[in-house]
């Protein structure tokens, strides 16, 4: 790994890998797409197959079929299979296969013939709410209004995990250029939702939405402080208050509870369950 801190750097012609580059997640991130590894994907008895971990990102996704599930909807039966990232199950050939992008979420829907494959969690959302007719206004300005907010979500987060997260709680050591531009944009960006949920119940007006379920586990996780060590504190978060509302009316949701404890582990916390086969995992 280079020691040379930001102020001693000067990029060379021609960037080239530098295995060890430090930081979380060295041992994962690489510039080149495709499998490492053969390994394919163990297929359940449900309809939808999901291969997941419980991130943000993946927790958008088991949220939204257990809302499903919720109001009657039996063809959202789901698999939720663990892929561990850490140990770069998403470069397995199987996971390949139906993410070429290796990351979690990504979902197969074995109802068709052949099966069909999503994968970016927002498209997965959108899949799911047009099979199933559920959570997605069915006129056409609702709509738009939804997507809207589901698109600023897959837009904006980026800035929020890869750019604040990465540097404020993981980069191997704290750049105050980099923090600075990534908390004034991630303030920014809260204070985007803060100032529309003022005049909103939900993102897209009076109903709960698929945009809801992308927006909450990332900007509603800073203000609960589930999100990295002291982002609370040090965006003040409670300041956010329309944020705070929205986050806790969403969070005392049964199926909520339910999908966010899917996909992770923890031995302090027996609630988390590794994977979700049938209902009765979730107790
Ligand atoms: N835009 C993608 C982002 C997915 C994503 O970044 N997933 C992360 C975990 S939250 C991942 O799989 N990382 C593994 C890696 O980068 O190798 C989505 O929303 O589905």
């Amino acid at each position: 790994m280079s020691e040379n801190h930001p102020a001693g750097y000067e990029p060379l012609e021609v960037w080239t890998w530098e295995e060890k580059s430090g930081g979380a997640f060295a041992n994962i991130n690489r510039p080149i797409a495709g499998p490492t590894h053969d390994k394919e994907l163990p297929v359940g008895k449900n309809p939808l197959q999901l291969h997941s971990l419980g991130t943000p990102n993946g927790i958008k996704v088991t949220v939204m079929l257990e809302e499903l599930l919720a109001v009657g909807h039996s063809g959202a039966e789901y698999d939720a299979w663990y892929i561990d990232i850490g140990e770069g199950d998403q470069f397995g050939s199987g996971f390949v296969r139906i993410n070429p992008n290796s990351k979690i979420p990504a979902l197969l829907d074995t109802t068709t013939e052949p099966g069909t494959r999503v994968f970016e969690s927002g498209s997965i959302l959108l899949y799911l709410a047009e099979k199933f007719g559920a959570f997605i206004p069915a006129n056409h300005t609702g709509r738009t209004e939804c997507l809207n907010w589901l698109f600023w979500q897959m837009g904006s987060a980026p800035y929020l995990g890869g750019g604040f997260g990465h540097f404020f709680a993981y980069a191997p050591f704290k750049i105050q250029y980099a923090i600075d531009r990534f908390a004034m944009e991630t303030k920014r960006q809260l204070d985007v939702l803060d100032q529309h949920l003022a005049d909103n119940r939900f993102l897209a007006g009076t109903d709960y939405t698929i945009a809801d379920m992308a927006v909450w586990p990332w900007y509603g996780a800073i203000t609960a402080g589930n999100s990295y060590a002291n982002a609370e504190t040090f965006l003040d978060a409670a300041s956010y208050t329309n944020v705070v509302r929205w986050e806790c009316e969403i969070a005392e949701r049964p199926a909520v509870q339910r999908g966010r404890r899917v996909n992770r582990s923890s031995d302090s916390d027996p609630s988390l369950i590794r994977e979700r086969h049938d209902a009765s995992d979730l107790g």
